[in-house]
């Protein structure tokens, strides 16, 4: 990110504004830090920590994930709710950024654990939340299950209902119909768009790599089968699920089937071919056109990215958060034909779809899920134009997003009179 920005401090008229605001923007407005205790199935006290990172409200109400793992603390969510600025001012909503989470495993944990910590958790952050003030959604370890046990509590804290309090909410008490879908597929449709405008080619027939099996990897393995490419990767932390012909539709129906109704490990699968200790990044002998990585930050390091240029990959799409490495990112940087688009333009539509789901709660109402689809594939499209004019005529789609979401928020800070 401040590679692509520290040219703009040299820029005659701005270049000192800039860097002003660029210095404002790298503090969070306000952060709060809560203990989290929970009870386990055999009555044993728990304490974790529970984060809220506030980090921009220049351009509307905070608006970013919650993630439950046990490597969350304040450093990666600052970095997650710094990127989540840029990338909500790239979606053309008014929405701030945030991002927040506890360090809580759920990996192993009851449905009853969960919802006993859900509980506990919502009950310590609904004093900071607010459909006006800051709105949390789902991100590693919360996904629809999660946010309904803290709405839940929400409501029952508050007494207030049908609010576009937290998004990925069910559609059955307010929850916008294809958010699910939306990280995934707008990582398709953001790849689709740069392949065309770029390659003058299609994802038809090419070798697809993805990464990670949740909720991102899913849709993104869903919506690429739909338009015939080969999904020849999956992967989980503990290993690397791997179909060098492409993942067929009963393959998909198995990893939905595994993942979201028994919730359990990649391994356990009878299709595929399972390498464990590895990610597709790792894996010597695996075509690869496409990469999609939609596990975690810095599943890519330098090996793995020189892999993937030594295999004539034509482009990354990050579906995850900063799932490249700096060093990773400068070995994407010297192969100057690759299509190589953040997380912040290519990951975009989930929180796109959440803003949409705010609008569909103020309006008391429900929108059709064709509805829905067509405004993501046009916020995706939105995206990518903003991309490409930042880039400029030199400059690449990385530099490219990364200005245009900077300078959104950088002339909202001078008009809020925030900096000047
Ligand atoms: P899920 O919890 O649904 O899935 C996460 C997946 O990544 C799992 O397969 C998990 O494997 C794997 N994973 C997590 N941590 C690691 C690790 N340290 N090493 C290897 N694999 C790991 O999360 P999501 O799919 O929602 O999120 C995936 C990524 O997408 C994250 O970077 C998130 O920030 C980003 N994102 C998510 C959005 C959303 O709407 N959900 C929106 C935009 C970005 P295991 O089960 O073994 O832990
Ligand atoms: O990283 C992200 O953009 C998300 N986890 C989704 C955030 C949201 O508010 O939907």
């Amino acid at each position: 990110m401040a590679l692509s920005i520290e040219p703009l401090f040299s820029d005659p008229v701005n270049g000192d504004f800039y860097k002003k605001a660029f210095l404002f923007l790298t503090e969070p407005e306000r952060m709060v830090s809560f203990h989290v205790p929970w009870e386990d199935d055999n009555g044993e006290q728990h304490v974790n920590r529970g984060w809220r990172v506030e980090f921009s409200s220049a351009l509307g109400p905070y608006k970013g994930g919650l993630r439950f793992h046990p490597t969350v603390n304040d450093g990666i969510l600052k970095f997650l709710g710094f990127e989540q600025i840029f990338k909500n001012a790239l979606t053309g909503l008014p929405l701030g950024g945030g991002k927040g989470g506890s360090d809580f495993d759920p990996k192993g944990r009851s449905d009853g654990e969960i919802r006993r910590f859900c509980e506990s958790f919502m009950t310590q952050l609904n004093r900071y939340i607010g459909a006006s003030t800051d709105i949390p959604a789902g991100d590693i370890g919360v996904g629809g299950r999660e946010i309904g046990y803290m709405y839940g509590q929400y409501k029952r804290l508050t007494n207030l209902h049908g609010e576009g309090v937290l998004t990925g909410k069910s559609p059955l008490f307010g929850g916008i119909k294809l958010r699910p879908e939306a990280t995934g597929f707008g990582a398709v449709y953001m790849a689709q768009h740069a392949i065309e405008d770029k390659l003058k080619s299609t994802l038809q027939g090419s070798h697809c790599a993805v990464s990670g099996s949740g909720n991102v990897a899913q849709y993104a393995s869903r919506m690429l089968i739909n338009l015939g490419a080969k999904v020849v990767s999956v992967s989980d932390s503990n290993g690397c699920l791997v179909f060098r012909d492409g993942m067929t539709n009963d393959d998909w129906d198995q990893l939905i089937e595994a993942k979201q109704v028994k919730r359990t490990r990649l391994s356990s699968l009878s299709c595929g071919e399972y390498i464990p200790s590895h990610s597709p990044w790792t894996v010597d002998d695996l075509s690869i056109d496409y990469a999609f990585p939609c596990a975690t930050q810095n599943e890519i390091d330098s090996d793995g990215a020189s892999l993937l240029m030594s295999k004539g990959c034509k482009g990354v799409f990050e579906g995850a958060n900063l799932p490249v490495t700096a060093q990773g990112q400068e070995v994407l940087r010297e192969n100057q034909k690759v299509l190589y688009i953040p997380g912040k333009a290519a990951n975009a539509g989930g929180v796109g779809v959440s803003g949409l789901e705010m609008s569909q709660n103020a309006g008391k109402t429900y929108w059709a899920k064709e509805k829905v689809d067509v405004m993501l594939k046009d916020m995706m499209a939105g995206v990518y134009k903003q991309m490409k004019d930042g880039a400029g005529e030199d400059g690449s789609l990385e530099e490219g997003c990364n200005r245009a979401g900077f300078l959104k928020v950088a002339h909202a800070l001078k008009e809020l009179g925030w900096v000047y």
